[in-house]
């Protein structure tokens, strides 16, 4: 994309969440959408977690991706404080191996929503995806390149299936 200010704003609650994490900015990186990747916690640094929030929509932010562990409320928090979509990314970082950021970030209560997706890494993947597609609304060029990317899921089918023939 031409347009080099982000557009999809990644915050995690802590740098072990990077390992998940990563996985969006992978797809990111493939579909050429800018993006800013920040730490922020919604119980250890909650004026740094509202600030990232209420400024998201003049830092020029289309959607946000948050992705944290344990019961943190990361992305309700955020989603409190923007009229920004917000996608949610449960991470198994905790003893119940995820569950309880699983209930935490899917069961808001009605009025602020958060796009909940799967756990961990591949959670992530689709977190960016998802993302991709709210811009593909306003972007042709995001709307070819996620065609592509499924006839790229289509052929692996394809490949494995193949290979499992011979
Ligand atoms: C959560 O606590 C974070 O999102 C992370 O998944 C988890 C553990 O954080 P660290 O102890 O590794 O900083 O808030």
């Amino acid at each position: 994309m031409s347009n080099s200010t982000p557009l999809v704003g990644i915050v995690m609650g802590s740098d072990s969440d990077l390992k998940d994490m990563s996985f969006a900015t992978d797809i990111l990186r493939h579909f050429g959408v800018p993006f800013e990747i920040s730490i922020a916690s919604a119980h250890r640094s909650p004026a740094k977690t509202s600030a990232y929030a209420r400024t998201a929509v003049e830092r020029g932010l289309k959607v946000i991706i948050a992705g944290a562990g344990w019961a943190a409320h990361l992305a309700g928090v955020i989603a409190a404080e923007t009229t920004l979509p917000v996608i949610g990314v449960p991470l198994p970082s905790s003893p119940l191996n995820g569950l309880d950021a699983l209930l935490s970030t899917v069961q808001m209560p009605p009025g602020v929503p958060v796009a909940t997706v799967s756990l961990g890494a591949g959670g992530a993947r689709n977190a960016a995806l998802l993302a991709v597609q709210m811009l593909a609304l306003s972007n042709e060029e995001l709307v070819g390149k996620l065609r592509d990317y499924k006839s790229e899921l289509a052929q692996q089918v394809e490949d494995k299936d193949a290979k499992l023939a011979r």
